[in-house]
């Protein structure tokens, strides 16, 4: 995509961004309409719903061209990340948006024939934004942020992982994983995906690892991650899709290798 593309898409998708941010402000206490998905925790509110339309009918409306994929179903059907691709998460961090009227984000990255020209992650309570777009560095609202400590001591790592990583389950042996809960610093659970990538393009948190993401939940994070140096694979170290579910590990490229190896790969299922 050439600058000229990128910046106008780019100043597009932000001033969009912002506006469904200050409606869900606006709205914030206004009485919750709450459904479940897959499971009595997977939670969806009409706020998700009218957050992704608002999208859905903005760039429809105006980039009739364009494809959506997102969470809520008002997106387009995609087997391919053929031509410019919007990928919205409209409220990551519903299970915060719902408990706690807080800690979750609007989650918008635009790809063009796969690669991730443009990411946001619009921290809406907080009001802060961050931005990145392809070569050009990544920015908390409008300071840029630094490249990732290259010599990271793994015994000073914070990392961001759910709970669910200690419990059995069917990817890594649980020891494996309290060993490396053992052998960091300190580990954090946010509750939003998106937010946990913006912490770890900030150095915030020095990786952070996810059993089962969505492209929604990740494609914005990626081009934000990459800008300062961070890396994005899934357990096995091999490359997302975008397409499909997949297990998810960003990271700071200093200590993904003894990560893996040490712990995932031997813990393996
Ligand atoms: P969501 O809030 O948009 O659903 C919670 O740890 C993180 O995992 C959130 O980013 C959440 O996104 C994501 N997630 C993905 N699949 C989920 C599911 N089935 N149930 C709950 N959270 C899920
Ligand atoms: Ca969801
Ligand atoms: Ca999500
Ligand atoms: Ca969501």
């Amino acid at each position: 995509m050439n600058k000229e593309k990128r910046d106008m898409l780019f100043n597009q998708a932000k001033d969009w961004v912002l506006e469904a941010g200050r409606n869900i402000r606006h709205k914030i206490k206004d009485p919750l309409h709450i459904d479940t998905k897959s499971n009595a925790n997977d939670l969806v509110t009409a706020m998700d719903k009218e957050t992704e339309e608002f999208f859905a009918d903005h760039i429809k409306g105006k980039y009739p061209d364009h494809s959506i994929l997102s969470e809520e179903g008002f997106g387009d059907d995609l087997n391919s990340l053929e031509g410019v691709v919007w990928i919205i998460d409209p409220i990551d961090g519903t299970m915060n948006f719902v408990h706690q009227k807080k800690n979750f984000a609007i989650s918008l990255a635009i790809y063009e024939d796969g690669i991730g020209e443009i990411g946001l992650i619009y921290d809406v309570m907080s009001d802060v934004l961050y931005q990145a777009k392809h070569g050009e560095g990544a920015y908390k609202n409008d300071i840029p942020l630094t490249p990732l400590d290259k010599d990271k001591k793994f015994e000073e790592v914070v990392f961001g992982l759910n709970h669910f990583w200690l419990c059995e389950n069917r990817l890594v042996g649980e020891k494996y994983m309290q060993q490396f809960v053992k052998d960091v610093r300190g580990t954090r659970t946010y509750g939003s995906a998106a937010l946990e990538f913006a912490f770890v393009a900030e150095g915030v948190l020095d990786g952070y690892l996810s059993m089962n993401l969505a492209p929604w939940d990740v494609a914005a994070g990626m081009v934000i991650v990459k800008e300062t140096g961070g890396v994005t694979t899934n357990i096995d170290g091999n490359q997302l899709s975008l397409l499909d579910k997949d297990s998810v590990l960003t990271v700071n490229p200093s200590i993904q290798e003894r990560l893996l190896d040490s712990y995932i790969k031997v813990g393996r299922k």
